[in-house]
């Protein structure tokens, strides 16, 4: 059985997974969002909170921001915040998806004060980023239509390509854009950014600090995610993921929950694609807890990712190419089957106790008392986001 190298131990040494703020807010469906006991009445909270996910994995050095669920008066005291709690403010999300002006579209509106009104939030967003030290900006654009003719699809793209050049142009030298991209939702009909080929035309048309970011929840079932992987890192245009998993549609469950053969496929074409511990591709969580514990539910997230990485690295790379060279396609599968049901989770318990961490750190968070604790000083949590 193949076990884990101490260069593959560097290589999970070095990796890091952001945690998204909203994943510790209180979220839900369209049909009921249910409270947790200790959820984070601010973004402080919810700081502290992702704090103690790296605190029992070492695996979690950020968290990003959503901007305007995550504004307070000074984000260099929320960067110190974050800091003394040993983390880092990281990718700071825009969001135009919950202003009435943005019904028909924000930086494709044929309104051009509307679309200015969300240039200008995405360049607010640019002095967040200043402020925290922020690298990324990343936008997700809930635009698109409903029916058949309702919108110029044309005129969208181009409208929103301008829209993105002004925001663009204020980026910082050391700063970036990711452009998020999703097939539907909340339009049904059509969206301006469905698929990695159209960020892929808009964010190169901008140049080199634009890049796709790809959400794994935002795919028609039975899409093969693993080659827009592979694809985006052979055009050097696979700026992040937001990692998460889905049953239906954007489910935004654990990642590696419904489907770890698939985080294992898309961690190989990292792993093949140079793109791990690579600073231009961030690991990013997406998700939302509706019934479970946030914390305990990231902590969860970020050791399967870690799970994954480790079994995706355990991949005989030499008699995969030696079995694909020489056309035995059942030899070729078979290397890659072994990596993925090999169980390495007894080898990285013992790999984080030699790095002074529990070996389980579910069992070590369930044990630490913070969970009650917070459940009896906070009340009043707030909602993730939505609705808020
Ligand atoms: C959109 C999305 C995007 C948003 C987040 C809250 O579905 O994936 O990344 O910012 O959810
Ligand atoms: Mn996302
Ligand atoms: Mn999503």
């Amino acid at each position: 059985m193949s076990t884990l190298s101490p260069e593959h131990l560097s290589a999970l040494e070095q990796q890091g997974i952001e945690l998204p703020s909203w994943a510790f807010g209180n979220s839900g469906t369209r049909f009921k969002v249910f409270g947790t006991p200790g959820t984070p009445r601010d973004p402080w909270e919810k700081i502290a909170d992702a704090a103690q996910v790296n605190k029992y994995t070492a695996l979690a050095p950020s968290v990003a921001l959503h901007i305007p669920w995550d504004v307070v008066d000074s984000y260099s005291d929320l960067r110190r915040h974050a800091e003394d709690l040993g983390v880092e403010l990281g990718t700071v999300n825009s969001n135009t998806f919950q202003d009435d002006d943005y019904k028909f579209g924000a930086l494709t509106h044929e309104d051009a004060a509307i679309r200015q009104k969300a240039i200008d939030h995405h360049l607010a967003c640019i002095d967040v980023m200043d402020a925290t030290g922020s690298r990324d900006l990343k936008i997700w654009l809930a635009e698109g239509s409903n029916y058949p003719g309702q919108a110029d699809l044309r005129g969208r793209q181009d409208r929103l390509q301008e829209s993105l050049q002004q925001i663009y142009a204020r980026l910082g030298d050391d700063q970036r854009l990711v452009l998020e991209y999703k097939f539907f939702e909340p339009a049904f009909y059509h969206t301006d950014v469905p698929d990695w080929g159209t960020s892929y035309a808009q964010v190169s048309s901008l140049g080199h600090k634009a890049m796709v970011c790809l959400d794994t929840g935002h795919h028609a079932p039975g899409t093969n995610i693993e080659f827009i992987v592979m694809q985006l890192l052979r055009l050097g245009k696979l700026g992040s993921f937001d990692f998460n998993s889905r049953f239906y549609a954007d489910d935004d469950l654990i990642v590696g929950a419904a489907d770890p053969f698939q985080l294992f496929r898309i961690l190989f074409e990292v792993v093949r694609g140079g793109g791990l511990n690579n600073p231009d591709v961030a690991f990013m969580l997406d998700q939302c807890h509706n019934v479970e514990d946030k914390i305990p539910g990231q902590i969860r997230s970020v050791l399967n990712v870690q799970e994954m990485t480790a079994r995706a690295l355990l991949v005989d790379r030499d008699a995969l190419t030696a079995a694909q060279k020489s056309g035995d396609v059942l030899a070729a599968n078979a290397v890659f089957m072994d990596a993925f049901y090999t169980d390495v989770r007894p080898a990285l318990a013992e790999w984080r106790e030699s790095r002074g961490l529990a070996g389980d750190p579910m069992a070590a968070y369930a044990a630490s008392g913070y969970q009650q604790q917070i459940a009896a000083e906070r009340v009043g949590g707030v909602q993730a986001g939505w609705g808020a």
